[in-house]
């Protein structure tokens, strides 16, 4: 019997076992607490009502769906919001049938996650999933579209200004869309699930195995890594730059490097999966360096990463591209005699390539001297959809 995983609370359950929520405005509302312990309220959070759907007709038949519509048992009106029975957050509505792509954002704090997340969903929506794909890229429901523009549209493209760090105790909830690709008898349906989540959390393996269960399941691992953040290239950085491009104290750093967030994240998933130490791990991960505006003038001239990305302009995935890239940055982190990133992530995965992006385009400037506050100009991405594609490449997902 097939079973599915809620995005939100990653509980497991039978594929029939799936609660409604009542549609219609004026009927009771109820003290909803499966929704009130996931969001942390401090009261009882007030919704409409929720109901299970009967199994009508042979169960062991009904039992291998998941409902699509129930009548409400108060007002009799039809809902098809699915919920998760321990959670009640409403499921992608094709739970049942897509495949679920969950790409993991993975990295310290300041290594500029929430950016790059921010920036990525709109290049995909606007641009590379039209363009590479001949699809469209949408949000599940309401509430993903509202969490997108307020936290990360609006802040960074509308007021201008850089996102503040992720508060490690507030609910992330994951970023969810849906895209159907190709033509004809040929198309695909995917869900992709994104969670944003705070560097805090990736400091112990404690927290980690609560909070970060999700990268277990991943189809892809975006390792980000601030290039300020590795010692041996900043110790080749301008004092300015690095002031601009990180706002994390380095004593913060040394205790959190790349290197051992990489081992502690391997760490988590062989043991959730049971691969033994000596054998390594097979989800693709991509290892990103983010910021490359900061790091511009510390590459040789004529190099690719630096070069705009060459699949949005030919409409197809290429993959040479991605392999010269891959080569690129492995020796640029030769050159400055970066040994522990390359290390740990030999130690422990086999499906590896490094990659170069900048969400921003650009390091965030104070508006008043030193103390003013910081402000960008409209984000100018620079190949962030290149670990992406990779992943759905390593995935089997694009030719
Ligand atoms: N120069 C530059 N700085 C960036 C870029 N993206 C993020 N930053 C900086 O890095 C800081 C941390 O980014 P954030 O996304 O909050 O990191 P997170 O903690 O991993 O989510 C931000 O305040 C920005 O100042 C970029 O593309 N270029
Ligand atoms: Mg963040
Ligand atoms: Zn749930
Ligand atoms: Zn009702």
């Amino acid at each position: 019997m097939s079973t599915y995983t809620c995005p939100y609370c990653f509980s497991q359950h039978e594929i029939y076992d799936v609660e409604f929520r009542c549609v219609n405005g004026s009927c009771v509302k109820e003290d909803d607490m499966p929704l009130t312990t996931y969001e942390g309220a401090p009261a009882p959070l007030k919704r409409n009502k929720v109901f299970k759907p009967q199994m009508k007709g042979f169960k062991f038949i009904a039992k291998q769906f998941m409902p699509v519509m129930e009548r409400c048992p108060d007002c009799k009106t039809v809902s098809s919001f699915r919920l998760c029975p321990s959670c009640h957050n409403v499921l992608p509505p094709h739970i049942d049938d897509h495949e679920d792509l969950i790409i993991s954002i993975v990295g310290s704090r300041g290594s500029g996650k929430s950016h790059y997340i921010g920036v990525l969903i709109d290049e995909l929506q606007k641009h590379v999933i039209p363009d590479v794909f001949g699809g469209n890229f949408m949000e599940t429901d309401k509430s993903v579209r509202d969490q997108y523009m307020q936290k990360y549209y609006y802040p960074l493209y509308q007021l201008c200004q850089p996102l503040n760090l992720t508060n490690p105790n507030e609910k992330q909830k994951p970023l969810i869309y849906e895209t159907v690709i190709g033509k004809g008898k040929k198309t695909m349906n995917l869900t992709f699930i994104f969670y944003d989540t705070a560097g805090e959390n990736y400091e112990d393996l404690m927290t980690m195995t609560t909070v970060n269960k999700y990268i277990c399941q991943s189809t892809g691992i975006i390792f980000l890594v601030d290039p300020s953040q590795v010692e041996e290239i900043r110790d080749n950085m301008a004092e300015e730059t690095l002031e601009e491009a990180s706002n994390i104290p380095w004593e913060e750093i040394a205790r959190s490097t790349p290197d051992a967030i990489i081992d502690r994240v391997a760490r988590l998933i062989r043991q959730y999966r049971n691969v033994k130490q000596g054998r390594k791990i097979d989800i693709p991960v991509a290892v990103t360096f983010s910021k490359l505006d900061a790091i511009a003038e510390l590459l040789p001239p004529g190099n690719t990463v630096s070069e705009p990305s060459g699949s949005i302009k030919s409409g197809m995935y290429d993959k040479s591209e991605a392999r010269i890239i891959d080569e690129e940055m492995r020796s640029f982190l030769n050159t400055w005699g970066e040994r522990r990133i390359t290390t740990a992530m030999n130690n422990n995965f086999s499906n590896i390539a490094y990659f170069g992006v900048s969400a921003l385009g650009q390091s965030p400037h104070r508006s008043e001297g030193r103390t003013g506050a910081r402000k960008i100009q409209k984000p100018r991405p620079h190949r962030v959809e290149d670990p992406f594609l990779w992943i759905l490449y390593k995935s089997g997902l694009v030719k």
